[in-house]
């Protein structure tokens, strides 16, 4: 099948790249729109060698047959025009936060929870960067050895925060004061993304905390997150500590995240080879190293997770929803 495809918020940090994204993987497309703000109205994008206009979203954008809109301009706009986009039967791909907890609408990660795609009533949700490459690679731990519980830290570039948090990372280093976040980025960590909650943690970290036991389909998993802000200009890094049910060889458990899907295994600390954030940035895969035991638990784990959290961490992981989409509509059809 060839899809009418709509990109809402085409000139962001992540719509851009969901062009790049969507001309490498060359995905089956008719027709393509490109929706802004009123700001952006008028810019002209190339794609795949033609030149588009982008259009101010409206309540009318989607009175057109579009099949597949992918939504990347925040929550407030997720929240407005997603049901719209539905209502006249186009399905949405959202990479905003809005949606993403209704027990309506199915929390995908291609290489995790494919199937629950086909439940979905109009809006798919895009899990939180900093939770895609997590459990990416947590997956393959769960199926072989259940996971207990996971203690996440991260370690967020400043391209999470869209153009204007790399701005302030950009300006910052030439010694201009930060317009984006509350504090200079520039040679400083800020323990602070997203706005804080009345328990004192933030809302990345309940993100976090929430998303990967929805996406894992564990209610019951024990989870613990500190998101901090580093001055990196891309790529999320993340320490993670797992604790299993079963017990496990070390050996084994690297083969294990060898051979799962979307993870490259990067652990030879005796050449210094471990996953790096500017490594990982241009790259759709999820980066694993440094993996050791735990010995302060019964059976446990400390390893490292680096991902481009543009890409795999969004623009990849919402195209890659959009072609399980299709060759979902394609086998429906028998095609
Ligand atoms: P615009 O370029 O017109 O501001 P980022 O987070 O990287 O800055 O990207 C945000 C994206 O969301 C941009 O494409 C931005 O368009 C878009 N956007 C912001 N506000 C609206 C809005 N009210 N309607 C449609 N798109 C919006
Ligand atoms: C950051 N993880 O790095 C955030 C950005 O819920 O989609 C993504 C916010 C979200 O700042």
């Amino acid at each position: 099948k060839q899809v009418s495809l709509a990109v809402v918020g085409a000139t962001g940090m992540v719509g851009r790249t969901i062009l790049k994204v969507l001309e490498e993987r060359k995905l089956p497309i008719e027709k393509i729109y490109f929706f802004s703000s009123k700001r952006s109205a008028g810019t002209k994008i190339t794609f795949n060698g033609e030149e588009y206009i982008v259009e101010e979203l409206t309540e009318e954008s989607f009175d057109r047959g579009i099949d597949i809109a992918l939504f990347s301009a925040g929550g407030s706009i997720s929240e407005k025009y997603a049901p719209i986009a539905a209502s006249k039967g186009c399905v949405v791909v959202d990479n905003s936060s809005f949606w993403r907890m209704d027990p309506e609408v199915p929390l995908v990660v291609p290489e995790v929870n494919p199937g629950e795609i086909s439940r979905h009533k109009g809006i798919i949700a895009n899990p939180n960067c900093s939770t895609i490459q997590a459990v990416v690679a947590l997956k393959p731990l769960e199926d072989k050895y259940r996971i207990k519980r996971i203690v996440y830290s991260t370690y967020q570039a400043v391209s999470g925060a869209g153009m204007a948090g790399y701005k302030d990372l950009e300006e910052g280093l030439k010694g201009k004061a930060p317009e984006k976040f509350p504090h200079p980025i520039a040679g400083n960590c800020l323990p602070h993304i997203d706005v804080f909650l009345p328990d004192g943690y933030t809302k990345e970290e309940k993100k976090m905390i929430d998303e990967t036991k929805k996406i894992l389909g564990r209610d019951d998993l024990k989870v613990t997150a500190t998101t901090v802000r580093v001055p990196v200009f891309n790529s999320h890094s993340e320490s993670i500590n797992v604790e299993f049910e079963k017990p496990f060889d070390l050996e084994e458990l690297k083969e294990v995240l060898k051979n799962a899907p979307g993870v490259i295994v990067e652990d030879d600390v005796s050449n210094n080879i471990y996953p790096l954030p500017i490594n990982a940035s241009g790259k759709d895969e999820v980066f694993v190293g440094r993996i050791r035991r735990d010995d302060s638990v019964e059976s446990g784990i400390n390893f490292w997770v680096v991902a481009d959290n543009i890409r795999k961490g969004a623009a990849t992981n919402t195209v890659q929803i959009a072609e399980e989409l299709i060759k979902m509509w394609n086998e429906q059809s028998g095609e």
